[in-house]
């Protein structure tokens, strides 16, 4: 089987692809780099992500960059994980909403409310609309629960979940009644428990 290799700082965005990895379930290495050392500016990563930026997952000989596109790749790709909502499944425009929420919407919603612009931008120029509005969105979207996708957990738990874990984390989202016991309910998971585990071993040496 082509390996596959996380290029990975602790704690990062590239944190959400770890847990990806986990609930996969497929051997993995990680190539670490220190972002505060700059190896993330470094030619020779600057080959395999001309962002300069973590995450970046190499499965063989295919690179795939943004923390979202490498969960859902991955969901695909190792489809007896049951992350993944299949083609042909009527669900899947639902799942595919969400894996783009989260980049899309959820995360400049946060940082525009974290850096606010001197004026504020007209709502239909903003792709997410309004802050409030992604609030809204998303509670009732996890309020039933206990997933996105109601009994199935997906990649797309993934990345709308650590969306909230790390809003809330870092005071960018309200925590609403309905975020807190989502991430609670994620929280048991033992693939992100491992995952965090083995992010503070990574941090700590
Ligand atoms: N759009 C990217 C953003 C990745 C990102 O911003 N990663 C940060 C770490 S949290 C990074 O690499 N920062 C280093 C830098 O920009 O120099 C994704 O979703 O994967």
């Amino acid at each position: 089987m082509a390996k596959l290799t996380l290029y990975h700082a602790a704690p990062s965005r590239s944190s959400v692809t770890r847990w990806m990895l986990e609930e996969v379930g497929e051997p993995y290495d990680i190539h670490f780099l220190s972002l505060s050392k700059g190896d993330n500016r470094a030619s020779d990563y600057l080959a395999v992500n001309p962002m300069g930026k973590v995450p970046a997952l190499r499965h063989g000989d295919v690179v795939i960059t943004e923390g979202a596109a490498i969960c859902t790749y991955l969901a695909d790709e190792f489809p007896r994980a049951k992350l993944n909502v299949p083609i042909g499944d009527p669900r899947r425009g639902v799942y595919l909403k969400w894996l783009f929420f989260g980049p899309g919407c959820i995360e400049p919603a946060m940082t525009d409310r974290a850096f606010p612009r001197k004026e504020e931008p007209r709502r239909g120029m903003l792709g997410y609309g309004d802050f409030d509005s992604v609030i809204e969105v998303v509670a009732k979207a996890v309020a039933k629960g206990p997933y996105l996708m109601g009994e199935q957990f997906t990649a797309a738990d993934v990345v709308i979940g650590s969306g909230l874990r790390w809003g809330m984390l870092f005071k960018l989202l309200p925590e609403r009644p309905e975020f807190t016991a989502y991430v609670g309910r994620l929280a048991t998971r033992p693939a992100l428990q491992r995952a965090e585990d083995k992010d503070k071993e990574l941090a700590a040496a």
